[in-house]
């Protein structure tokens, strides 16, 4: 099954489960969101991966999604142009929301991605697999080398570099 649709479906039911019981208002927490990953990705540990997720359509930053602010992103995930499909990935990349991807920040998703996968998935893949992917994508995006990377040059890049995009895809499959 896709597994975007699942995510959605799975997210449907507790939204009307919450509507109908404890929680009137329709949100959902960070713990379901954890819950929903690890179901589809239990070989890994989706927690970390999760969290960043959430923090990302918690665009309030108020510490609970609403269905309508889940729907809002997943509209851009699934339909949006590829500009607001990386402001949405910037958004997801820069965790402390500053403005600014540094290197740690990718890093952590990068960690977070391939903590998920888990490595039965992707064998081949080695420990210090994220660190190289980032020292790549990192050289690259920073283009004026002040040790971050802005909203300007992530978009740039990301629509010059083929293998930037084609990891942009990867991302995009596992939302
Ligand atoms: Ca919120
Ligand atoms: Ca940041
Ligand atoms: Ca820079």
């Amino acid at each position: 099954m896709d597994m975007k649709v699942s995510v959605i479906s799975t997210y449907q039911a507790r939204h009307q489960k919450s509507q109908t019981q404890e929680c009137p208002s329709g949100v959902v927490n960070e713990d379901t969101f954890k819950e929903i990953y690890s179901q589809f990705f239990p070989q890994g540990d989706s927690t970390t991966y999760a969290h960043f997720l959430f923090n990302a359509f918690d665009t309030d930053h108020n510490g609970a999604v609403s269905f309508e602010d889940f729907i809002k992103g997943l509209s851009i995930l699934l339909r949006g142009t590829v500009q607001e499909k990386l402001n949405w990935a910037f958004n997801l990349y820069d965790i402390n929301k500053d403005g600014y991807i540094t290197k740690e920040e990718m890093l952590d998703i990068m960690k977070a991605i391939y903590d998920m996968m888990g490595k039965c998935t992707y064998p081949v893949l080695k420990e210090d697999a994220p660190r190289q992917h980032v020292e790549t994508f990192f050289q690259k995006m920073d283009k004026n080398k002040d040790g971050v990377v802005t909203i300007d040059e992530f978009i740039e890049s990301c629509q010059k570099d083929e293998n930037i995009m084609r990891s942009m895809q990867l991302f995009e499959n596992v939302i």
